[in-house]
């Protein structure tokens, strides 16, 4: 039987959830779309966000409540413009929330923000993590102590611009045959304020070893997500033009990593996205559409549907329409 995905917001409009059990409850961080007028093209201007709320359940069936607006752009000193997925982290009875912004010359940087509280408010620091570019940063609280940060995105997430964590003159997009632009993945600094490493690319292999093609409908796009399940890596992304939420497993995680699948096949609206997160021994993939905003894809719906493994540990392909 069908699996039914439920809306969890539906009188505002909330996208890309990050999603973390913390004390006991389900926190949701979302970006935060509205109608800002701006309109549609492929450096995804029209996602013009400028606040981010945060969200919590006592359980993925009951109510949702709204903690309101914790961080907007116009309280970050280095801000520009443009909001986008977010994520946080608890280390020390801290909670980092790192999210992605333009800075004044409508350049990507990751900054850090920091509350007491899962629910907020988040102070920004006053300037972008050192070295940080590009957008989606995604964390990993690896249970050892490290904590990672995967991140990037192509196109509008202007992560063609850079090779070796270099700005380049000109962005060039790997085509055809060429192997396709990873994701970044590095370790965290102890005070979870920086990079403590080089950021690595993070590699995604075919079934016979090799680089997934820059051709290939399932190479990275955008939308890093980790998570660990019976000891595996498994890194999930979405496939930007093609739609697809796919995933990868590896054994550390810097992997390289095999694919496996898809998780989500496309929803209506451009862009799909996801967090995926164990909750009292079941599994959820919380994500996005644009069905209550009649398909206009810069105004998308927060859902959440359970997410099932087979015996080997495959994920079982959610049908996202
Ligand atoms: O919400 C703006 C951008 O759209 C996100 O950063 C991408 O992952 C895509 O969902």
């Amino acid at each position: 039987m069908k699996k039914q995905a439920r809306y969890l917001v539906p009188g505002d409009y909330m996208a890309d959830p990050s999603v973390h059990v913390f004390e006991g409850k389900i926190f949701i961080y979302p970006s935060h779309d509205w109608e800002s007028g701006v309109p549609e093209n492929d450096n995804g201007d029209h996602f013009n966000m400028k606040d981010y709320h945060v969200f919590s359940m006592e359980d993925p069936e009951g109510e949702i409540t709204d903690h309101g607006v914790v961080l907007k752009v116009e309280d970050i000193p280095w801000a520009g413009r443009q909001l986008w997925d977010c994520d946080v982290a608890l280390k020390d009875g801290k909670y980092y929330m790192y999210f992605p912004l333009k800075d004044k010359n409508d350049v990507f940087h990751i900054g850090v923000a920091i509350s007491d509280r899962p629910e907020g408010p988040f102070i920004p620091q006053s300037d972008p993590m050192k070295g940080s570019y590009s957008m989606d940063p995604a964390i990993l609280d690896d249970g050892d102590g490290n904590y990672y940060m995967y991140f990037g995105g192509l196109w509008g997430g202007q992560l063609q611009r850079y090779r070796n964590n270099k700005a380049l003159e000109c962005a060039i997009l790997p085509e055809g045959d060429e192997p396709a632009l990873g994701a970044r993945v590095a370790r965290l600094s102890d005070d979870m304020l920086e990079f403590a490493e080089e950021p690595r690319e993070v590699v995604i292999l075919d079934e016979n070893g090799q680089p997934l093609k820059a051709s290939n409908e399932c190479r990275f796009f955008e939308a890093s997500w980790m998570h660990k399940y019976n000891g595996k890596y498994y890194f999930s992304y979405s496939t930007g033009d093609s739609h697809l939420l796919c995933y990868a497993t590896g054994d550390n995680p810097y992997g390289p990593f095999t694919y496996q699948g898809v998780i989500l096949t496309p929803v209506v609206g451009w862009t799909t996205h996801h967090s995926i997160v164990e909750f009292k021994g079941k599994w959820y993939l919380f994500h996005h559409d644009s069905v209550p905003s009649g398909g206009r894809t810069w105004l998308r719906s927060l859902k959440v549907v359970e997410l099932e493994y087979d015996e080997d540990g495959k994920i079982i392909t959610i049908d996202g329409q």
